[in-house]
């Protein structure tokens, strides 16, 4: 038995120093399925890999309902305001014509991209077609497109050249759910519905395949809008949908949302097992443990206020700190997932003064720190209260992100029995070590500077080495 246990905990270890997670999958499936997951476990290919290195990302909300910002006739939507078309006092006529004053003549995408590496972010998400389906790409499978606008330039192209310019990753975002379209529906009732339905999912791979040929350094699509009865009642229709978009650009990365198995289920299939390469369920909220997540590679994508997605001229409610958002970003990492602040850009094409702010502080966090964020993941170790650990990926490196210091000063740092630690650090200042006391076996104390007070998370650099040393007896355990 315990030779077992032994046996188990080396191969869990093994597993963790290669950053990648075991996958607990079900014993057995018992359900047949034609159209469930594909795959067991993470994709162990390069442009995974690189999509799960980058840790943090910028998504940005972009369209029609930038103009109104969450108002219209001086009145105030309290929903989000991406979704003003749906509101009883918002005229679907007079949004359906907002498209005639779609103008972003402070648009400069390399500017965008700047700020957005200035932050950080290893790769980009951005709305090519909301929920309302207006395209800011030229589609030419449809008329409502920023080509019927003032603007009439494309918008995604030079944003994708400015951005892979500055070493960012870009994912296009796409809406399954598409208000403008005549053959879109909820739910099939009749034989008529079921036809429109059928022409629009060819409209959707037609736009797909369009996107895929007009930008082809794309890493992936990140869809929404997936929940409705008719899309999720045609299982097969999206897994042959993300068969056909990898077939046609390898490597391609899709998040579990676009997909349902034959029986409904989605993101998961009727076995438990997770469809597409990464879990995409993770809206505005995070997991709490690395149980959570089942060693399943994943994402958490995050507003700055309570629920705004696109420009809204009034923020209600708590807004989220650059202090949050970089704990938010730290918890991500030490559970071996990537995390997304989300940006609502004005219609004029410039960025609100939160926002720009918020890019900047956590741009000056990642400056000094972000080598413990790209290329981090779970270190293995149980959580202390003042922070995160996250292990460099592959490597005996440990990462402390202390959010939270104690009055005392003292960080508690409790090790593995495997593990010894060799070594502590500023990793803002590495000439700087904290000398270990030892107050355990594998249990040490580190005493931070008691004058110190941090402004933002500071990071201590663990160097650890697996030894078998055991339990010498020099600390004797309470008999109770
Ligand atoms: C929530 C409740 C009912 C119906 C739809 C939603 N919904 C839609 N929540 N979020 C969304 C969209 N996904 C985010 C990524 C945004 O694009 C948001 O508009």
């Amino acid at each position: 038995m315990k030779k077992l246990c032994m046996a188990a905990a080396s191969a869990l270890l093994l597993l963790q120093l290669q950053g990648q997670a075991q996958t607990t999958a079900p014993a057995k499936d018992t359900i047949p399925l034609v159209h469930g997951a594909h795959r067991t476990g993470n994709r162990t290919d390069p442009d995974m890999a690189r999509w799960r290195s980058l840790r943090l990302g910028q998504f940005i909300h972009w369209g029609l309902y930038a103009i109104p910002g969450g108002e219209w006739n001086g009145k105030t939507y309290n929903g989000a305001a991406e979704w003003i078309r749906s509101w009883k006092e918002m005229p679907q006529a007079d949004y359906d014509n907002l498209y005639k004053q779609f103008n972003p003549v402070n648009y400069h995408p390399e500017q965008w991209a700047q700020q957005a590496k200035d932050m950080g972010a290893g790769y980009m998400i951005i709305t090519t077609k909301h929920h309302d389906g207006f395209c800011l790409w030229p589609s030419k499978y449809t008329r409502y497109t920023v080509a019927a606008s003032p603007w009439k330039k494309d918008i995604i192209g030079p944003m994708v050249d400015a951005y892979n310019k500055q070493g960012i990753d870009v994912y296009l975002y796409f809406s399954i759910i598409d208000w403008n379209h005549p053959d879109w529906r909820t739910s099939l009732k009749t034989p008529a519905d079921s036809a429109a339905y059928n022409r629009f999912k060819v409209f959707v791979k037609h736009q797909l395949q369009e996107l895929l040929v007009r930008y082809p350094t794309i890493k992936g699509f990140w869809f929404d809008g997936t929940w409705d009865n008719s899309w999720k009642n045609d299982g097969a229709f999206s897994d042959e949908l993300e068969q056909y978009l990898q077939k046609i650009h390898p490597g391609l990365i899709i998040g579990s949302r676009l997909r349902a198995d034959e029986k409904g289920a989605r993101h998961f299939d009727s076995n438990g097992r997770l469809m597409g390469d990464y879990e995409q369920g993770w809206e505005r909220k995070l997991p709490t443990q690395f149980a959570d997540i089942h060693g399943n590679d994943w994402e958490g994508v995050m507003t700055i206020p309570e629920n705004q997605w696109g420009y809204c001229a009034k923020w209600a409610g708590h807004i989220k700190t650059s202090n949050e958002l970089i704990e938010m970003l730290v918890k991500s990492t030490s559970l071996g997932g990537n995390f997304v602040i989300n940006f609502g850009p004005k219609s004029d094409g410039t960025f609100r003064t939160e926002e720009v702010q918020r890019m900047q502080e956590i741009g000056q966090w990642m400056k000094v720190n972000g080598t413990a964020i790209r290329g981090g993941t779970y270190a293995g170790f149980d959580k202390q209260d003042w922070g995160y650990y996250i292990r460099k990926a592959n490597t005996d490196s440990i990462f402390m992100v202390v959010c939270n210091v104690p009055v005392s000063g003292s960080l508690r740092v409790k090790l593995p029995a495997s593990t010894t630690l060799t070594q502590a650090s500023y990793l803002e200042n590495p000439g700087i070590t904290l000398t270990p006391e030892m107050i355990g076996a594998h249990e040490y104390f580190l005493h931070l500077d008691p004058q110190k007070n941090y402004q933002t998370p500071v990071v201590i650099l663990l160097n650890t080495s697996n030894s078998t040393a055991v339990d010498n007896g020099r600390f004797e355990k309470a008999k109770t």
